[in-house]
């Protein structure tokens, strides 16, 4: 395993440029993701590496070179600039499952210098007109299972200029703005990537707040570096891996890990488009021989109880190194996979707004279960105090906080600089969790600093669901908080206060909740509504979510002096 050497070695040594010298672009003042990602392995004589074994619903399998992965995306790359004509810097989104186009596409738009937003195909209406909207989409890069959703929100997107519709297209028939591309009946052999200098713009995250919209987080292709060096050193992975990122693209990992991390490497790698069953997930495992995976607490704890008995039934001698990210991870998840797999999982902590790997129990340090390890090489965290932002003593809880610097931190929140400005303080960027540190400089996960939900690992603004609700003609207000649960950490518990005309019932809460079934992702719905006559509130109007959350687990209420009515 690769060693990394101790905290000082780290801070003596460390020099981003490591990573451009491994990345062949050390005298070059310009590069591409899409690019070194896929033409360069096959520059290299990788061409005919496996890139991606992709197995389907039902079992349908494909296997794709890395000299495939370089001629599909050339050919959405050409599709997007010489025959639709979009302009580099212009937003193409992708909506849909994990199929293999959503992959070639990826890297297409990036080869193409436009910015790609990955949306997940769980994605209702109104989840994908906030971000289309926001991000003033120029393509929609979908299949034939998802254009109708796309298709009745066309008149409200005029900026949209095209859908490209791709994979299976039987009994499919193109409709107003609609192309197809079928990716086995282009071939592209050369492409020349579009010349994007560190700062260019290339990938724009959503990620949940606790009020307003998805914010945008506007990432550069100056990523690579921070994404090619924590693969290497925190997921391990070297050239004969097979690697397996569970994630889906529409989340941070399922980008920075499931595309770019893997690929700049040139490692192979497994897709599969299905969700989590524990005995497929173990069958994935065995058949490819996987030996580095990266996955989330809710799906180990899902393993977990799924017992040690089944695991036996698998050869799961190849697994060498196992990660985890997404959510804190129970010092038992790390004991039990040290019984069952003989490896332990390795926390890594990071967001979507840092683009990649922060502070991990990484290769070469002692694990601690249930911390999240050690800042890794380049980068300073810290734990501050929330009034003055400076250092809190050893041990202490408080806001946890990164230096500013790596390069794939985020550049901005699209069309909201006092967000964004929001976010530092002191020279320190604000992560917005709160954690401590302890003797040996070992990181602890304490909580979230704001009212963001996250259910088995994806991030859920309560202001989505709650704007959601206020929709329905009997919802006169509305709160949504996390609720502590032994398999996704938490759950969404929605509380409701109804308009004078109407009762609170078993039948009424089931209307509504079939009514925000349609606006929001499965993820977002809550597990319960319960009636209430009114919300805590401050003087100021704003819905006091610890209030509730307080009485939902019996933990102190805090600071009740801006609450109403006290
Ligand atoms: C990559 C990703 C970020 C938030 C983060 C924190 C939580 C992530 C964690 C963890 C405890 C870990 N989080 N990793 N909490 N231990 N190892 O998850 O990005 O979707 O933006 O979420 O997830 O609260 O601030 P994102």
């Amino acid at each position: 395993m690769y060693n990394i050497g101790s905290y000082e070695e780290r801070l003596k040594n460390f020099d981003w440029n490591i990573a451009k010298k491994d990345l062949g672009i050390l005298d070059r003042s310009t590069w591409n993701i899409g690019e070194l990602c896929s033409d360069r392995i096959c520059r290299m004589g990788h061409g005919s590496r496996v890139a991606m074994y992709w197995e389907g619903h039902g079992g349908k399998t494909a296997t794709y070179t890395f000299d495939e992965l370089r001629i599909h995306s050339n050919g959405f790359a050409h599709l997007l600039r010489n025959t639709l004509d979009i302009q580099p810097g212009e937003r193409v989104y992708v909506f849909m499952d994990k199929m293999p186009e959503l992959y070639f596409a990826f890297l297409g738009i990036l080869k193409a210098g436009c910015i790609v937003s990955p949306l997940f195909s769980a994605f209702q209406e109104d989840s994908l007109l906030t971000r289309l909207s926001d991000g003033e989409a120029s393509a929609v890069i979908t299949t034939p299972k998802f254009v109708k959703r796309i298709r009745k929100l066309l008149p409200r997107m005029p900026y949209i200029k095209h859908i490209v519709v791709t994979n299976d297209l039987t009994g499919y028939s193109p409709q107003e703005k609609e192309i197809v591309h079928q990716v086995d009946r282009v071939h592209v052999a050369h492409f020349e990537s579009f010349q994007a200098d560190p700062e260019t713009p290339s990938i724009l995250h959503y990620t949940s707040g606790t009020t307003g919209k998805p914010k945008g987080a506007q990432h550069v292709h100056d990523s690579v570096l921070s994404q090619y060096l924590t693969t290497k050193w925190i997921l391990d992975l070297r050239p004969d891996d097979v690697y397996w990122c569970t994630a889906d693209p529409g989340w941070v990992t399922g980008t920075s890990y499931g595309i770019i991390g893997p690929w700049c490497t040139g490692v192979t790698q497994v897709v599969f488009e299905a969700g989590f069953r524990p005995r497929a997930w173990y069958e994935i495992l065995e058949k490819y021989g996987v030996t580095v995976w990266y996955t989330a607490p809710t799906a180990i704890r899902m393993l977990m109880r799924e017992g040690d008995e089944i695991v036996r039934e698998f050869d799961l001698s190849k697994l060498r190194h196992l990660c985890s990210v997404g959510e804190p991870l129970n010092a038992e998840a790390v004991i039990w996979s040290e019984k069952v797999f003989k490896k332990a999982y390795h926390d890594t902590w990071w967001q979507t707004e840092t683009g990649s790997i922060m502070i991990a129990n990484y290769p070469g340090i002692k694990i601690k279960p249930g911390s999240m390890g050690k800042p890794i090489p380049g980068i300073t965290a810290a734990v501050l105090d929330p009034a003055t932002y400076t250092e809190v003593p050893e041990g202490e809880t408080g806001l946890l906080a990164l230096k500013p610097g790596w390069p794939s931190m985020f550049r901005s929140y699209r069309r909201n600089p006092l967000v964004y400005e929001d976010k530092f303080r002191n020279g320190w960027y604000i992560t917005g969790d709160r954690s401590r540190i302890d003797r040996e400089g070992y990181f602890w996960f304490v909580g979230r600093d704001d009212d963001v939900i996250n259910t088995a690992g994806h991030l859920v603004s309560p202001f989505e669901i709650e704007s959601a609700l206020l929709e329905h003609e009997a919802v006169a207000e509305s709160a949504a908080i996390g609720i502590p649960d032994p398999i996704n950490m938490e759950v969404v518990k929605a509380f409701v206060a109804l308009k004078p005309a109407f009762d609170p019932s078993d039948d009424l809460s089931l209307k509504i909740m079939n009514f925000i079934r349609k606006k929001l992702s499965p993820l977002a719905m809550p597990q319960e509504i319960e009636f209430v006559d009114s919300l805590p509130k401050t003087r100021s109007g704003k819905i006091m979510r610890r209030v509730l959350r307080a009485q939902e687990t019996g933990e102190p209420i805090g600071d009740l002096s801006t609450l109403e009515n006290d």
